[in-house]
């Protein structure tokens, strides 16, 4: 049975009442367009600043596909905005375990945190191509395996198609 403390919603992750929100950035964590877009300008310019920050410190190169990274959530009702960068989806090499490593790095800072609730959009399923079925069965899985003593982890899917995925992907979960 999969664990109880995954939850989907279907809406926008910028306005979810969580502890943490993660974000599906890119290495150089000073904002793009998706979901990153969408919390720099919901979150203002208090989440910026701090990734500036990150990158004049302790990540001068970036932040490396399948790591996550803290920052302040500024404005959105979150505490913490939590950046992950997903790898781009190839047909040529399995990057499963990239994404895979996002979802873990993301909970085990969150957990670091002190955190108890956490909101995930479906990372690398838009600009980075993944394949939707595909990104909702390794973000299921990935909660799943992680163990996470977190009481709730929440998937917020953008639109009716990707709330879908999720959905299946957690029955596949049930049916082992
Ligand atoms: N709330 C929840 N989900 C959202 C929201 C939102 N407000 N907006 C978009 N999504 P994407 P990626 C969904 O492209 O594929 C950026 O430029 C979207 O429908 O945001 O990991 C970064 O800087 C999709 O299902 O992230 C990187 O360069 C999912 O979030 C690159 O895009 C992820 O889509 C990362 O690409």
């Amino acid at each position: 049975m999969p664990r109880s403390n995954i939850r989907l919603i279907q809406g926008d992750i910028t306005t979810q009442e969580v502890d943490v929100i993660v974000n599906a950035a890119n290495s150089s964590l000073l904002g793009g367009g998706g979901v990153d877009g969408a919390i720099h300008r919901a979150g203002g310019p208090d989440i910026l600043a701090a990734c500036e920050r990150l990158r004049e410190t302790t990540h001068p190169d970036g932040l490396p596909t399948g790591d996550a990274v803290a920052t302040t959530a500024g404005r959105l009702p979150a505490r913490w905005v939590i950046h992950t960068v997903g790898p781009v989806y190839s047909t040529n090499e399995d990057r499963s375990q990239l994404l895979a490593s996002c979802y873990h790095e993301a909970l085990r800072v969150a957990e670091e945190l002190g955190a108890q609730a956490i909101a995930f959009p479906a990372i690398s399923a838009g600009i980075f191509r993944w394949p939707l079925d595909n990104a909702a069965k390794i973000a299921v899985d990935s909660v799943e395996a992680a163990g996470s003593a977190m009481s709730e982890v929440r998937f917020v899917l953008f639109n009716a198609e990707a709330y879908v995925a999720f959905e299946q992907a957690i029955k596949g979960l049930a049916g082992r």
